[in-house]
């Protein structure tokens, strides 16, 4: 590796015989990781010194690979963008061409739905076993100044598609240093990352967390109840995090043991040193019900793509209930007023955050970059209190974003859709408090004369060109939409007219 290599990949090879990642490809030391990017790292270079910030989209789930490619882009100077498994074609190829990626990289598995948007840029599609295993000669790779662009994670916003996010290394070393320190990170924890890679929160939280401190991370390609909650019970795992709608699951998956294997699950689930939840609010039966499961008050902070975490429940000392603890060092925040007044304690106020983790720019979206930052504060758009010297999160300043299991929706990106469909004259998408999603995707819809559309065809029209969680799960079909003298759906009172879901 080159002297000015990025201080994550630097303490890596002070731990190069330790396990630094355990997935379905196998079991990998840190000198693994090191000598895969060296490889992927001198197979994207091809010769050239520099990637120079080009954008590198990989299509990979969460595993060695994934990480080998991160880390290979980043060592080659390049920008990574990971797309999410989840995701179909229209989606994916929406990423492609706004981050504007000059290499694209898919596992086997998901060659078929990359090769169209590869063919039409003109880019050959590698493939991600041949770059991470592949017998390949390496070569010098670049010195990295960490104020270089890192990396891409696309958000959806209440306007426009998708934006991506833009970090620098210095804003992930930053983050890293902060959850470090706050969460007690050592050599010897083992995480378990069960979330998908193309977000803050598996991303950075876990996996990078994780390797920063030379502890090992053990990753499951997805989520699943059964293996996840075995996996957490085996001893082997001190770390784990994940949103509210996995400690639902876990739950509920204990609850189907039978009593003897309850009683070892709790017994192992209580030798981890630190349980994380967050990305959406947790309701306190959950906190309450892990807690009998587990032994563990949950450890509830308060995060944003843009801004990574912001708020903690402090890892020692009291974790309140409800409430999102204080900010993070090195974290400035403030409650404010419409104005962008500071509000006193105990008055409701939008969260603005500043400080060295905050994102450096929405990718080329300057306009979008200024309207987001007011006086150097990222107006974050979540509203909160301090009270009893603690953040609570009270909701959101737009009701035009959805939180679904800890996705977060664009109610409007929907909605533009929806109307393409030939039996829906006019519709509207809200966000319903849900037990399982924290809150569902409902639409209501005005269909067009004798049209009767329903629930299967509306989520069946979508699901090619959406991701599945962004699909409406209730239909509600209404003679006309709640509006305001300006023609504008009142959302409030539409969330009012919706009832309860029959499936729920
Ligand atoms: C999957 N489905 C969802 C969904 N996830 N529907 C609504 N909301 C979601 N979040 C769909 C599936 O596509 C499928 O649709 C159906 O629901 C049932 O699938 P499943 O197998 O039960 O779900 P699963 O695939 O297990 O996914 C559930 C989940 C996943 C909770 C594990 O959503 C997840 O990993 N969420 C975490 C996302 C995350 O990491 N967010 C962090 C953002 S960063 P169908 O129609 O095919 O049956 C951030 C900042 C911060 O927020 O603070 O951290
Ligand atoms: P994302 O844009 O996907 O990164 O999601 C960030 C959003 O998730 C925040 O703006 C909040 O609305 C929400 N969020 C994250 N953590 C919490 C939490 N602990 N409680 C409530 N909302 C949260």
């Amino acid at each position: 590796m080159a002297d000015g290599s990025l201080e994550l990949m630097a303490r890596a090879a002070g731990a190069l015989e330790l396990p630094a990642v355990v997935a379905s490809e196998g079991t990998f030391t840190f000198g693994d990781l090191q000598a895969a990017t060296e490889r992927v790292g001198s197979a994207l270079l091809d010769g050239t010194p520099d990637l120079a910030e080009a954008r590198v989209a990989f299509l990979v789930p969460p595993g060695f690979r994934y990480a080998a490619i991160l880390w290979g882009t980043w060592a080659a100077g390049g920008m990574a963008v990971p797309l999410a498994t989840s995701f179909p074609a229209p989606e994916l190829r929406y990423v492609i061409e706004d981050s504007g990626a000059a290499v694209i990289i898919a596992a086997g598995e998901f060659r078929a739905v990359l090769e169209p948007v590869a063919r039409d840029r003109g880019l050959a599609l590698a493939d991600a076993d041949e770059l991470v295993f592949g017998d390949r000669e390496t070569g010098r790779l670049p010195d990295l100044d960490p104020a270089r662009r890192a990396l891409i994670l696309y958000t959806s916003g209440s306007t426009g598609p998708p934006k991506g996010v833009v970090w620098t290394h210095a804003a992930i070393e930053s983050q890293v240093r902060i959850l470090s320190e706050a969460w007690g990170w050592v050599p010897e924890d083992r995480a378990l990352l069960v979330l998908p890679l193309h977000h803050v929160h598996g991303l950075v939280n876990v996996l990078t967390c994780a390797l920063w401190n030379q502890a090992g991370c053990e990753i499951l390609p997805a989520f699943d109840a059964g293996t996840a909650l075995e996996r957490m019970a085996s001893g082997d795992i001190s770390v784990f995090m994940a949103v509210p709608t996995i400690y639902r699951r876990l739950i509920t998956a204990w609850e189907q043991l039978g009593e003897s294997d309850r009683r070892g699950v709790t017994e192992g689930l209580a030798q981890l040193r630190l349980m994380v939840s967050g990305s959406a609010a947790l309701p306190v039966p959950i906190l309450d019900r892990w807690k009998e499961v587990s032994g563990h008050t949950l450890l509830e902070r308060y995060g944003m793509t843009e801004i990574g975490m912001a708020l903690s429940n402090p890892y020692q000392g009291k974790r309140t209930a409800g409430a999102v603890g204080r900010p993070l060092p090195t974290v400035d925040l403030r409650l404010v007023d419409d104005d962008g007044v500071p509000v006193p304690d105990g008055t409701p106020g939008e969260i603005q955050v500043r400080g060295p983790s905050v994102f450096s720019e929405y990718w080329r979206r300057p306009d979008a970059t200024e309207d987001a930052f007011r006086e150097g504060w990222f107006q974050t758009g979540d509203i909160a209190v301090l009270e009893d010297g603690v953040y609570r999160i009270l909701g959101r300043q737009s009701v035009d974003i959805i939180k679904s299991g800890g996705e977060k929706v664009s109610a409007l990106e929907v909605e533009d859709l929806l109307r393409t469909h030939p039996g829906i004259h006019d519709c509207a998408v809200v966000g319903i408090e849900d037990v399982d999603w924290g809150e569902r995707v409902v639409a209501a819809v005005v269909a067009t004369a004798n049209a009767e559309p329903d629930l299967e065809d509306i989520r069946s029209f979508a699901r090619t060109t959406l991701a599945a969680f962004k699909l409406p799960r209730q239909l509600v079909i209404v003679d006309e939409l709640p509006r305001n003298a300006l023609g504008k759906v009142v959302k409030p009172r539409l969330k009012e007219m919706i009832p309860p879901d029959p499936d729920a």
